[in-house]
């Protein structure tokens, strides 16, 4: 399968579909949607939405089905990145190949814009149409989880506070699952989910989900320290200056290189129950591991 095909195009219909969503930026308060719409099309990879898309073909659905939940984990993604590069938490001055939201707005309506990303998330979501296994709560239930105090939040908590410590493989890991593999599972979970999928289907996707997400932070520690500022579009080498708990810090570089290979092959196994169907998404779980070569 052409998989840069497809993804030209899942990330062309994602983008058609947050435009349709958000307010226009001539909407009062217009700096609040320029905000808004400067970090949402900034030029992201659209990865969980894809993935979202994509786990709704593999569990034999139509990807339309899963488009406006997919929109959602896509603002709330945007919205984690806008507070995370404020200079209270890692105070970043570029991301997405241009420079943050704050410094091009300003501290508050950066946190402002951040906040009503999350909340335009629920009100997209409200769009999702129930199917006979999930309902409008269940889509709620899962997005609610994965973005809250539990989950993404309690991983930037534990991000934060291992800065300049010490922290176990264990612990890292456990960092990376709340901060970056429970919003990818939750985009794969939520595409099952609008496909319908029986029992067997949402815990293949389950499986595939968590073992892709930590394989991406991993490749993603990876590229923090064997890329450049201009190909990753945000200030490579900055996990190294600011102390921060990676996997290159914790075991190595040619270790975390293994397990990146490791976790992709755990996805693969993963998907077999889905059988043919999952072609894009082994796809994907190859060309998340090549971005590290
Ligand atoms: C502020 C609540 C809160 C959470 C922040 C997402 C996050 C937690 C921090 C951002 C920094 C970081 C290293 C996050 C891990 C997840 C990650 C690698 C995000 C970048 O995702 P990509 O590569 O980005 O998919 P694009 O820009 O392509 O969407």
């Amino acid at each position: 399968m052409d998989l840069k095909r497809y993804l030209i195009a899942r990330q062309k219909e994602v983008d058609r579909a947050l435009d349709r969503f958000l307010p226009k930026a001539s909407v009062p308060p217009v700096t609040l949607h320029k905000a808004m719409r400067y970090s949402l099309f900034a030029g992201g990879k659209r990865l969980r939405p894809v993935l979202c898309l994509a786990a709704a073909e593999a569990c034999g659905g139509k990807s339309g089905a899963a488009l406006p939940q997919a929109c959602a984990v896509e603002c709330i993604h945007t919205y984690s990145l806008i507070h995370d590069d404020l200079p209270s938490m890692d105070n970043d001055d570029l991301r997405r190949g241009r420079a943050t939201c704050h410094k091009v707005f300003g501290d508050g309506i950066a946190i402002l814009a951040g906040d009503a990303l999350l909340t335009i998330a629920f009100e997209i979501a409200t769009h999702t149409k129930a199917v006979s296994r999930y309902d409008l709560r269940d889509i709620f239930h899962e997005i609610t989880v994965a973005a809250g105090s539990r989950k993404l939040i309690a991983g930037q908590v534990a991000d934060l506070e291992a800065e300049g410590r010490r922290i176990t493989r264990a612990q890292l890991r456990s960092i990376h699952e709340n901060k970056t593999a429970a919003l990818l599972t939750a985009s794969i979970r939520l595409g099952a989910m609008a496909a319908n999928a029986n029992a067997k289907q949402l815990a293949a996707a389950t499986a595939f989900g968590r073992a892709l997400g930590l394989a991406f932070q991993v490749i993603d520690d990876i590229l923090d320290v064997t890329q450049t500022s201009e190909k990753l579009g945000k200030s490579a080498g900055k996990d190294v200056a600011a102390k921060k708990a990676t996997y290159p810090a914790v075991i190595g570089l040619e270790k975390s290189r293994a397990e990146a290979r490791r976790l992709t092959h755990q996805a693969h196994t993963a998907l077999e129950p889905l059988g043919k169907k999952a072609v894009v998404l082994r796809a994907l779980a190859d060309y998340l591991l090549a971005r590290e070569y």
